[in-house]
Parts: structure tokens; C-alpha cells; sequence
């Protein structure tokens, strides 16, 4: 039976993806080029530094690692400032009304995001309170589809990956919970999200019995 629910962040819980979105085009276009909606895609669940790599690339820009490291910076603080703006009106459909059933059947809950700015994110979301354990950027040596993240939320939460379901919009996150032999839902398209065990488009879709397949 479930122990555990491990939640990724972006995509998932919430969608600051638009953000990331608005705060690397920023830096795109300050740097003389654009990317599309299409190719940000490609940035959901992978980290900041290799956000920005493949961005270079995109527009053909070499820059040196302590250039990188300022621009990452910069990044961060137009991303920060569209975050310091986020209300709880924003939490995805159905998310709220499935965490308070999967603790009301005692069941822990996780996060395993990618990123560094996790708990300030899930602080103006008003969903802090929610998670019993928080693995996030600050934690983890390897991204996913290594499975180091939610591991680390097994560990945490005093479960074996084998008791623990995944939630996840990434396919490198859905990968990542494979790795680690755990159950996997994916969120969003299941055209996308092909290794999942199923999918499903919100959590308005998500309940307590369909946990334990
Ligand atoms: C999120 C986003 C990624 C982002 C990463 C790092 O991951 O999906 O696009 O690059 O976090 O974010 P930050 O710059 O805030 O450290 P996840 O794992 O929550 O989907
Ligand atoms: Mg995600």
C-alpha cells in the first residue's frame, strides 16, 4: 500500500512555468535574441544552470562561467520578483482537496522539485504546511531523470520507493521515478507522458482509491 506521495512543483502544484518563461526571455532578448513558448518546453523540470545552457545555445551565445553565473543571478531576481507576486488563487485545480484527503488517510507528503526557490514558492501559495518533507534544488547533487530527489523524499518520509507514487508534468521526472522504483502519475498529456502508469489532466481527476493500483 502507498505511504507516500512524492509532488514535483512546477507543472504540477502550481504553474510558475509561465514565469520562468517571461524571466528567460528577459534575458534573451537583453542578450539580443528570442526563443518560443515551444522551445521553453524544453526548460520544465531541468535545472537553472542548464536552463541557461541550452538558452546560450538557442541564441548562439557564448558567454564565460562567471558571465553565466550573472546572468543565472539576474535571471533569478526578475523571476523572484513576478514570485513575491504569486497568491494561493494560483494553486492548481484540485490540488488542495487531494493533499487534505491523503492526509486525512495518513498518507505523507513530499516534494522533489527541481528548484531552489521551492519553499518561498509554496510559502506565498499558502501550501507550505502541507508537506511533511521538502527535497528540493538545495538538496540534490544530480537532476532528474536521476531519481536522487525522490530518494531523498522516500528517505524523508520513512518510506521504500516501492510504497511511494510520483506526480510529475516533466518526462524526466516521470523517468526519474521509474529509476527509483516507484509508482509514476503523470500530469497533463498522456501523448507526453508515455512511461507514466497513467495520467491525468488535474487533480480534480486524482482520488485516494485510485492511489493503490
Ligand atoms: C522547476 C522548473 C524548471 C526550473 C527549475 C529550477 O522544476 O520546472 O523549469 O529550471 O525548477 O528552478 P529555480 O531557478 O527556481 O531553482 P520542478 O522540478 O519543480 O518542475
Ligand atoms: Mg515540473
Amino acid at each position: 500500500t502507498v505511504k507516500a506521495c512524492l509532488f514535483d512543483l512546477d507543472g504540477v502544484i502550481v504553474d510558475t512555468a509561465v514565469y520562468h518563461f517571461q524571466a528567460w526571455r528577459r534575458l534573451a532578448n537583453e542578450l539580443g535574441f528570442d526563443f518560443t513558448e515551444h522551445q521553453n518546453e524544453q526548460l520544465k523540470g531541468i535545472s537553472r544552470m542548464e536552463s541557461l545552457e541550452l538558452i546560450l545555445q538557442w541564441g548562439g551565445v557564448s558567454l564565460s562561467e562567471a558571465e553565466k553565473l550573472d546572468w543565472a543571478t539576474k535571471k533569478n531576481q526578475w523571476y523572484l520578483d513576478l514570485v513575491l507576486q504569486m497568491t494561493p488563487n494560483e494553486v492548481l485545480p484540485g490540488v488542495p482537496a487531494f493533499l487534505d484527503a491523503l492526509r486525512a488517510n495518513g498518507i505523507k507528503i513530499a516534494l522533489g522539485s527541481a528548484s531552489k526557490n521551492s519553499k518561498l514558492i509554496l510559502e506565498k501559495i499558502q501550501m507550505l504546511d502541507y508537506f511533511d518533507a521538502i527535497i528540493d534544488g538545495n538538496n540534490i547533487t544530480k537532476g532528474k531523470p536521476d531519481p536522487q530527489v525522490f530518494l531523498m523524499g522516500a528517505e524523508a518520509t520513512h518510506s521504500l520507493p516501492s510504497e511511494c507514487v510520483v506526480f510529475e508534468d516533466a518526462v524526466a521526472g516521470i523517468q526519474a521515478a521509474k529509476a527509483g522504483g516507484m509508482k509514476a502519475i503523470g500530469v497533463g498529456s498522456a501523448e507526453v507522458l508515455t512511461e507514466a502508469d497513467f495520467v491525468i489532466s488535474t487533480f480534480e481527476e486524482m482520488t485516494i482509491e485510485r492511489l493503490n493500483f
